[in-house]
C-alpha cells in the first residue's frame, strides 16, 4: 500500500490534476465526504486528507510515505528526514511583508525603528528582518494576518499572496517580496527504500505530469 499524503483546500484542487495525469484518481471529495482516507482507482493507493501543516509530520515519521505540501510549509517547520524529489509548480503564490498604506515602511526602516510582525511564518520572518538587519517582535497568528495591521496589534504582517486581492480589500500594499512558493512533493526516505518501485513509478509520473502542464 502506498499512503500519499494532502490538505484540503488549493493544494488538493491543483494536485487532482496532475494525478490524474499521474494515472491517480481519487475516488471521494474530501470536501463533501467526511472520510480521511480516501480510496483511488488503483487498489494500493490511498490518500490521507491532513491539516496542511501536518503534511511534513505525516511524512517525517511514516504515517504517510509521501505528501504534497507547500515550500511555506516545508520552511516554516522545518523538512528533516524528508527527501523532496520534485517542484510541482502548483498552489504558486508568494510570502511578502505587507503594511496598511498609511504606514510608511521605508521611513521606519530607514530610521531604524522596531516593528511589529505579525505572522503564521514566524522562522520565515525571523530569518527575513535579521538578514536585512530590521529588528522586530514578531506576533504568532494562525489566520486572517491581514486584520492585524487594521486593529493596531501590528505594524506589518509577512503573509501569502497570490492574486493580491485580500490585501487590497483590506487596503493593506506589499512592501517587500521575500521569496517565491509552489508546492513540493515530499517523500519518507525509509518508505522510499522499501517500496523503491513503486514510489519511483509515482516519482516519476508526477514529473512527466509536472513537465506537461509546463512546457
Ligand atoms: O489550513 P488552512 O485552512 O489554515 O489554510 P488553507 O485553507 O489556505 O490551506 P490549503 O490547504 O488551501 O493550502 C495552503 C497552502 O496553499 C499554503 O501553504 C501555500 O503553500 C498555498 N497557497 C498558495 C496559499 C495561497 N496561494 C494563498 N493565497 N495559501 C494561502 N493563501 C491565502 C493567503 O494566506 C491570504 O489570506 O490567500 C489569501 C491571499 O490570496 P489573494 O489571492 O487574495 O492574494
Ligand atoms: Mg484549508
Amino acid at each position: 500500500m502506498i499512503t500519499l499524503a494532502l490538505s484540503k483546500g488549493r493544494i488538493f484542487d491543483d494536485t487532482l490534476p496532475l494525478l490524474k495525469a499521474a494515472g491517480i484518481e481519487v475516488l471521494e471529495d474530501p470536501e463533501k465526504s467526511r472520510k480521511l482516507i480516501l480510496t483511488t482507482n488503483l487498489p494500493d493507493v490511498r490518500v490521507l486528507v491532513v491539516r496542511a501543516t501536518d503534511v511534513p509530520t505525516y511524512v517525517q515519521y511514516g504515517g504517510a510515505d509521501l505528501g504534497i505540501t507547500g515550500k511555506d510549509t516545508l520552511l516554516e517547520h522545518g523538512s528533516e528526514g524528508l527527501y523532496q524529489p520534485l517542484d510541482l509548480q502548483i498552489a504558486k503564490c508568494r510570502i511578502s511583508v505587507a503594511v496598511r498604506a498609511d504606514f510608511d515602511y521605508a521611513s521606519a526602516v530607514k530610521q531604524g525603528s522596531r516593528l511589529t510582525v505579525a505572522t503564521k511564518y514566524v522562522a520565515i520572518a525571523r530569518e527575513f528582518f535579521a538578514t536585512k538587519g530590521v529588528h522586530v517582535d514578531l506576533i504568532k497568528l494562525y489566520g486572517s494576518m491581514e486584520l492585524a495591521p487594521l486593529t493596531g496589534l501590528a505594524d506589518a504582517i509577512v503573509d501569502l499572496v497570490s492574486t493580491g486581492n485580500t490585501l487590497k480589500a483590506n487596503h493593506l500594499v506589499e512592501v517587500e517580496h521575500i521569496m517565491e512558493i509552489s508546492s513540493r512533493l515530499v517523500v519518507n526516505q525509509a518508505a522510499l527504500k522499501l517500496k523503491q518501485e513503486s514510489i519511483r513509478r509515482i516519482i516519476d509520473a508526477f514529473s512527466a505530469a509536472v513537465k506537461l502542464a509546463n512546457p
